[in-house]
């Protein structure tokens, strides 16, 4: 009775599943787009006066009014109407700068450029006593002198 028992055990028990691989726990939330610490650079285009700017003057019996008390020095035009009755001219005076409309008759306008300087300028109407009546304001003019490419923020203060 021989018998050969060749037991061939094989036991190829290997722990091959050994590898748990730990890549599972990757949270994807990478953190969002930089969230920008504000610097939205949104200039707000404001369109800066040119350098001739407009003031509107209106004459009535008798009264004057400006659409500006305050301007800057620079150039300016005014554009005058004789809203009134009576004939009415306008004059600008002060800082060594004197300029006047030519009369205008009742609902006639005229325009009149005047370069100004820093200064209180007297306003009035030249036209017979009138200005005694009332037909007088006055018009400042400050802030800053320069009239070039001053376009930085909007208060420059400039002496
Ligand atoms: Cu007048």
């Amino acid at each position: 009775m021989a018998t050969t028992l060749m037991t061939l055990v094989r036991r190829n028990v290997g722990p091959g599943l050994a590898a748990g691989a730990l890549a599972g726990i990757l949270v994807a939330c990478g953190g969002g787009n930089g969230n920008g610490g504000g610097s939205t650079t949104s200039a707000p285009e404001q369109s800066g006066k040119p350098e001739t700017t407009q003031v509107d003057v209106k004459l009535v019996d008798f009264k004057m009014e400006l659409s500006e008390r305050t301007v800057q020095a620079g150039t300016h035009t005014f554009v005058v109407k004789n809203d009134g009755h009576h004939d009415h001219a306008m004059e600008i005076e002060g800082s060594g700068t004197e300029q006047k409309t030519r009369t205008l008759a009742p609902g006639e306008s005229s325009h009149l450029t005047v370069s100004l300087k820093d200064g209180k300028y007297e306003v009035y109407c030249p036209v017979d006593g009138h200005k005694d009546l009332g037909m007088k304001t006055e018009l400042t003019v400050g802030g800053t002198a320069s009239t070039g490419s001053d376009t930085h923020t909007s208060n420059g203060h400039g002496y």
